[in-house]
């Protein structure tokens, strides 16, 4: 089987066969793969915001923002305009190229609508990629996200769709294909994957995989998170996944969606540099940037900075703006690595 073959026809069997391989032949395919795509040295970098926090109505028993949940999550509304846009100044000046802003909404109400396109614009205007995740959208709601600019839509599908209603009651599978589908036919990019470590089995491992690759076209990004376990939440002590199942899943994920972007998400607090190196070796070629998620920590930039610096990975630079945006960001970083040791390449 050629490696790097964009297939939408992937069944469970021919995915267990990819994952059971031994470690280093899957190692290997993923490698290759990944190298028919991508610069193998270079990561995209991500930065989160929360712009609406907690009391969320959905179920989710993983997140922490549920208003089930009883996680001493302090609230928040949405956040003005010019406090995102001063957050986003500060991922831009760390060197991070998209700025993903995430809300605790099933869906966003009409009226928060004319919020988030401003904030859009205004990200978009500091030569910055956008990214939104605002739950479930109508496909007007997706409509004037794009003509706003946004570059990205996050809307995972979690985990299979066997697993599902054990995490979430509140909205079903076929609810977020649909978003998926408005997203895709409005003409953003999509951001979709899921998070492991929740209690389900390999098949399920495999059922996610198989759900993103077989949409009819691959999601141009796939946030692979490890389950934060947040005290409060109904999975709180769920069993750690075993690390190699985790690189494991990467690998497979960069076999079946060649050309997309798969994100190591959330829960690289717990991976040490060696387990993240594997997850790079595996495929992974974007991360999320800065010290925060949404309402849990990250690593923060200059331990990921040194990382990369061990590893001689240099950060994605943003290719779609006009030259004079992407100079004025390189700038910005290259200010940056006379105080803080920022490792960007510029010959690149
Ligand atoms: N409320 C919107 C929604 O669910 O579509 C957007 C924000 S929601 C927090 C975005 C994603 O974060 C979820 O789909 C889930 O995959 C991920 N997430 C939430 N809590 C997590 C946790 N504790 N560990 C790992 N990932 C988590
Ligand atoms: C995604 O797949 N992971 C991010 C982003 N998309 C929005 C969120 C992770 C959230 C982790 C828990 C928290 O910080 O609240
Ligand atoms: Fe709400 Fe999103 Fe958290 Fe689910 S994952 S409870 S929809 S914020």
């Amino acid at each position: 089987m050629s490696t790097a073959t964009i297939r939408h026809d992937w069944t469970l069997k021919q995915v267990e066969t990819l994952f059971t391989q031994p470690f280093n032949d899957l190692m290997f395919e993923a490698q290759l793969a990944h190298r028919q795509h991508f610069n193998h040295n270079e990561v995209q970098v991500s930065t989160l915001l929360s712009i609406k926090t907690g009391a969320c109505p959905e179920d989710c028993k993983y997140c922490p923002q549920s208003a089930r949940n009883k996680t001493g999550l302090k609230k928040e509304q949405l956040l003005e305009v010019a406090k995102v846009i001063e957050a986003a100044k500060h991922a831009k000046s760390v060197g991070s190229t998209r700025f993903c802003m995430g809300a605790a909404w099933s869906n966003p109400r009409d009226r928060d609508m004319p919020i988030v396109l401003d904030m859009v614009r205004e990200v978009r205007d500091m030569g910055m990629e956008t990214c939104m995740t605002l739950g479930m959208l109508t496909a007007g709601q997706a409509q004037e996200l794009a003509d706003a600019g946004l570059d990205y839509y996050n809307h995972n599908l979690d985990t299979s769709p066997e697993f599902y209603d054990q995490i979430i009651t509140t909205r079903t599978y076929q609810d977020r294909l649909d978003t998926l589908t408005y997203v895709r036919s409005s003409g953003m990019k999509v951001c979709s994957g899921g998070i492991l470590g929740m209690g389900e089995k390999a098949k399920d491992r495999y059922g996610l995989l198989m759900a993103l690759a077989n949409l009819e076209q691959h999601p141009d990004s796939v946030p692979i998170n490890m389950l934060v376990k947040v005290k409060g939440t109904p999975l709180e002590n769920v069993d750690d996944l075993d690390s190699f199942e985790f690189i494991r899943i990467i690998a497979v994920a960069r076999i079946m969606m060649p050309k997309s972007h798969v994100r190591l998400s959330a829960g690289r607090e717990k991976m040490n540099e060696q387990m993240q190196s594997l997850c790079f070796m595996a495929g992974a070629n974007s991360i999320f940037y800065g010290c925060k998620l949404l309402t849990t920590s990250n690593p923060d930039e200059s331990s990921d900075v040194q990382l990369f610096k061990k590893l001689g990975i240099n950060t994605e630079r943003t290719r779609q703006y006009s030259d004079e945006a992407f100079e004025a960001s390189l700038l910005d970083q290259v200010e940056m690595s006379k105080t803080s040791d920022m490792f960007y390449d510029a010959t690149t």
